[in-house]
């Protein structure tokens, strides 16, 4: 039988609901207000843009990630847990079982989306597994169980010892630390919670429920007195007790919250959550960290959490977002830095994050009321998280920049899968932030066509079905007619979100504004009559009798917007981003008169842009044409400023037809724009790189040139680490050459080389040239090789590491 948590009618709650308004009057800002999502299981979406998106998802994305999770060993590793058979260990991390539960939540919102019997009986033998998998206590990390049970293979683990550094010797012991004990935990309640919803089975919620009680045997106060490293159980422990009514469950999330703040920033564990002001630390447990406070404070009335997310969203907003609605921009930490510290190529903006800030926006809209959070929202739906999720259903990306050297390339998988399984359970959930309701009031916040009835109640507390459709072809256009259809006439309030940006408003706050403003303003009709409606919290108010066949028509400007951001966003000086509906849009060299347009062009934004749908580009997409410039170094007869048409497509959609050159945030001068290097004999030779080298050769000679060594915002290869390396450039035909520059890298564990020489193939044979052997080693900038003009039709690069080091390379060039 299936939980329920309801004891009041649903008419007397949203008719205490429709009170709260009013008890709400004069409370101050932090008044809570608990607004609900209405279930993605209410909400038929049926958009050429998402529905498609949520298909792939249901039926290549999530079958593709089960048979990831096999193949990988991710499956194996609860049998081996199990000791029905033996082995080591097969994965790279302990926290791997995670994916399997993310996957199996996401299978779980695919049934509801079309039954598929063969997948229900899929997650029946992958939940017996993970069942048998769990200790007699409930204790369930695979890891750990597969080396009680298989002490001998230890030696054997696929992690070669680091998944023993993160997991500890012993339970627990590394908790707050690296361990994800609890972090996989977490993934699997909502997995559990989602799988009891889709099928009314309990098998995987049993398996939740005893490793549940565990946690809340363990820990608590006077218990272990420790925290996830990882926060993740949280948002998992809220959705086992709003399924099942246990206190204790919500009990437990409030104790792992509130015992924050004796450790370090990454994990945000440097302060007690009320205490904390900026978003720090690694990006997907902040994302994590402050949906559970949302959580918390939406059940128990907690102003001290709201009042500190209102400060940590305000932090966020101020200077950590990307354009494109990532967070997190540093690979290093997989988080946040600074404020404004936005690089463009290397923006790591892990797909994850992108899902944890939807998923914070979301509570703070429900706590709130506020169009912004779902605005915010809505930038990272439609730009950054979409982009983690290749138009086949089968690529992947886990970090998403906002410029490209072609050295992104979506992959089907990887060793750190938390991106894949994340967006395998996200698309199908997607229908649950369309609408939302408290008490009669119903709020349209995300744009597509749907359909949604909800219950709403009359003066009479007779419950009053209502049904929502909309008709519209958003994002490609603006206009969304919205038909409301009470079962019988009744008074309630519609709230329909105006997007920012169709008031010319481009982000809440000041780190990116619109140069252009939209000539035209937000249209309303109701049953084709012009009108007026109050506007609030970023919402249209209509508050009337609605009956059956009432249309509302919202008609929102598609303007091709020139997106500025704030002068300390270094990256951004003197470039634009541009912007049409909600979608941010870039460069791809695919579409270009000329592949280096991308990165040596500038916009003319004075000249007309012009828009077009074009249904056989990727999927269908609406391309923006523009007027530019190609700006080249002098080189024989070429024109150095020649003018093109640059085309752009949606951000989301770039990285489908291979590696390429991107740009999201474009000069508009001269003065900010690379100049296009002339030719160079490189440009044409094949280099061969000693093999294990990480990057690839292209990389070496594709002319863009570092500002410093460790310069992330360039290309490098990391050579493997030994005791000498050798790299062979070969000519397409034999030339004279007088000079050999090399950019080397420094940074992330690469130092320059104790030194580099060179032999020359030359008509006679190898050769060794005279030059001296070691000066022109340099720190940011080209170390040159100079030397006697030779004719050579290939050059032997013989690089000395120093002891024990690692050596890299931005950039290769020859002289005549
Ligand atoms: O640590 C578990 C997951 O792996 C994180 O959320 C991701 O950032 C990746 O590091
Ligand atoms: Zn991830």
């Amino acid at each position: 039988m299936g939980y329920c948590t309801q004891n009041l009618s649903t008419a007397m709650k949203t008719f205490l609901l429709l009170l709260l308004p009013v008890l709400a009057f004069g409370q101050n800002q932090f008044f809570i207000r608990d607004i609900k999502a209405v279930p993605f299981t209410n909400v038929k979406v049926q958009d050429p843009f998402w529905a498609p998106r949520i298909e792939t998802v249901c039926n290549t994305t999530i079958p593709f990630a089960l048979q990831q999770c096999r193949e990988s060993g991710r499956i194996r590793n609860f049998v081996l847990a199990s000791g029905e058979e033996k082995g080591a260990f097969c994965t790279a991390y302990p926290f791997d079982d995670s994916d399997v539960y993310k996957v199996i939540e996401g299978a779980a919102y695919a049934l509801q989306h079309h039954y598929d019997e063969k997948l229900d009986l899929q997650l029946d033998s992958l939940i017996a597994s993970i069942a048998k998998a769990q200790e007699p206590d409930g204790y369930l990390y695979s890891w750990r169980s597969v080396y009680e049970k298989n002490p001998d293979k230890r030696n054997e683990d696929a992690s070669r010892g680091n998944a023993l550094k993160m997991a500890g010797t012993t339970r627990w012991q590394l908790t707050d630390q690296h361990s994800h004990e609890l972090y996989n935990l977490g993934h699997l309640y909502e997995a559990a919670v989602a799988h009891h919803l889709a099928t009314g089975k309990r098998s995987l919620l049993d398996v939740a429920l005893k490793s549940a009680d565990l946690v809340c045997n363990t820990f608590g106060p006077g218990k272990l007195e420790k925290v996830p490293g990882h926060e993740e159980i949280e948002i998992g422990l809220v959705k086992l007790y709003r399924l099942t009514g246990q206190q204790r469950y919500l009990d437990m999330a409030s104790f792992f919250l509130e015992k924050r703040g004796y450790g370090d920033a990454y994990m945000q564990n440097h302060l007690p959550v009320r205490e904390q002001k900026e978003v720090t630390g690694h990006a997907v447990r902040a994302g994590y960290l402050y949906s559970a406070m949302a959580d918390l404070a939406a059940i128990t009335n907690d102003t001290g959490y709201v009042e500190a997310l209102h400060a940590l969203w305000e932090d966020a907003i101020r200077g950590k977002v990307y354009f494109t609605g990532g967070i997190g921009s540093s690979q290093s930490n997989e988080g946040f830095t600074q404020a404004f510290d936005l690089p463009n190529f290397s923006a790591y903006a892990e797909t994850c994050a992108s899902i944890a800030f939807v998923m914070w926006n979301q509570r703070m809209f429900q706590l709130t009321g506020d169009a912004k959070y779902i605005d915010v929202l809505e930038r990272t739906l439609y730009n950054a998280l979409n982009s983690g999720l290749g138009l086949s259903g089968d690529r992947f990306f886990y970090d998403n920049p906002l410029a490209s050297l072609r050295n992104h390339e979506r992959s089907a998988w990887f060793a750190c899968a938390c991106c894949p399984s994340n967006v395998a359970r996200f698309f199908p959930s997607l229908p649950g932030y369309f609408y939302a309701k408290w008490g009669n009031t119903l709020y349209v916040n995300l744009f597509g066509r749907s359909e949604t009835t909800v219950e709403n109640v009359n003066s009479r507390l007779q419950i009053v079905p209502v049904t929502i459709r909309q008709q519209t072809n958003y994002p490609w256009d603006g206009e969304v007619k919205i038909t409301v259809e009470p079962e019988r006439p009744n008074t309630f309030e519609l709230r329909i979100r105006i997007p920012g940006w169709a008031r010319s408003d481009a982000f809440p706050g000041e780190l990116y504004s619109f140069a252009n403003k939209s000539s035209e303003r937000v249209y309303f009709q109701l049953n084709g009559k012009d009108i007026t409606p109050e506007i609030r919290s970023g919402y249209a108010i209509l508050n009337r009798k609605w009956k059956k066949g009432d249309e509302l028509t919202m008609r929102l400007p598609m303007e091709i917007f020139f997106a500025k951001s704030h002068p300390s966003v270094a990256a951004n000086t003197g470039r634009i981003a541009l912007q049409r509906g909600p979608l941010v849009y870039c460069l791809e060299d695919k579409d270009q008169e000329e592949n280096s347009a991308v990165h040596y062009s500038w916009l003319d934004t004075q000249k007309p842009v012009s828009t077009r749908f074009e249904p056989d580009l990727l999927n269908g997409v609406q391309t923006l044409s523009l007027a530019g410039t190609l700006l080249a170094e002098p080189h024989g007869n070429n024109p150095v400023r020649k003018p093109l048409w640059l085309k752009a497509i949606p951000y989301y959609a770039w990285a489908n037809r291979g590696p390429a050159n991107m740009a999201v945030w474009l000069p508009t001068s001269p003065q900010y724009t690379r100049l296009k290097p002339a030719p160079n004999l490189i440009d044409k030779a094949n280099i061969y790189l000693p093999e294990g080298s990480l990057g690839k050769a292209a990389w070496l000679k594709d002319r863009w040139v570092p500002t410093r060594s460790a310069d992330l915002e360039s290309t490098y290869v990391r050579f493997p680490q030994t005791d000498s390396l050798e790299l062979i450039i070969e000519l397409p035909e034999d030339a004279n050459i007088s000079t050999i520059e090399a950019f080397w890298f420094t940074g992330n564990g690469c130092e320059l080389p104790a030194s580099w020489q060179l032999r020359f193939l030359t008509p006679n044979g190898w050769a060794t040239p005279h030059h001296p052997p070691s000066s022109f080693i340099l720190s940011d900038s080209w170390s040159q090789c100079a030397f006697e003009p030779i004719e050579v039709s290939a050059v032997k690069m013989l690089i000395v590491p120093p002891a024990g080091k690692q050596v890299g390379l931005h950039e290769l060039r020859f002289g005549k």
